[in-house]
């Protein structure tokens, strides 16, 4: 019967660590979140002939200026096209956008400066990018401030 009992005993510890383990492994799945930008204008920078940052963000909400990830990428000018990779988003629910603060004033909504994001959502739309297996790609157009 003692046998018994810690043949039991030790087993629901097994069970139980397994689970634990297998929740912690799901837990730690991580995706690489790429995509193409393409400019709507080619890259006018300012001053003439310098490089320009472009600001990659993923965020749960619409604060985009708070995102959960981001990368920083530098273009020439002229650019038309912009890869962007960003490792270790967890599965969810997201915002992705981009800008190119080309003023240089900290904000990107002045006139040529770019900004844009995934399916063109809005700053009161939820998010709308959904990374998870299988969907991890992103394509999205920045849009020359005018
Ligand atoms: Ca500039
Ligand atoms: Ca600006």
């Amino acid at each position: 019967m003692r046998n018994r009992t810690c043949v039991l005993f030790s087993t629901f510890l097994l069970v139980t660590t397994m689970i634990f383990v297998f929740a912690s492994c799901e837990n730690d799945v991580t995706y690489t979140v790429t995509g193409t930008m393409t400019l709507d204008t080619a890259l006018a920078s300012n001053p003439p002939g310098s490089d320009e940052v472009c600001r990659v963000v993923i965020s749960l909400t619409s604060d985009v200026f708070n995102p959960e990830y981001e990368t920083n990428i530098t273009v020439p000018e002229g650019t038309t096209t912009i890869n962007y990779s960003i490792e270790n988003v967890s599965a969810g629910t997201y915002i992705i956008g981009a800008f190119i603060d080309v003023d240089g004033n900290g904000s990107p909504g002045d006139t040529g400066d770019y900004r844009g994001a995934y399916l063109d959502i809005g700053p009161t739309d939820p998010p709308n990018a959904e990374v998870k297996e299988g969907s991890t790609t992103f394509d999205f157009i920045l849009n020359l401030n005018t």
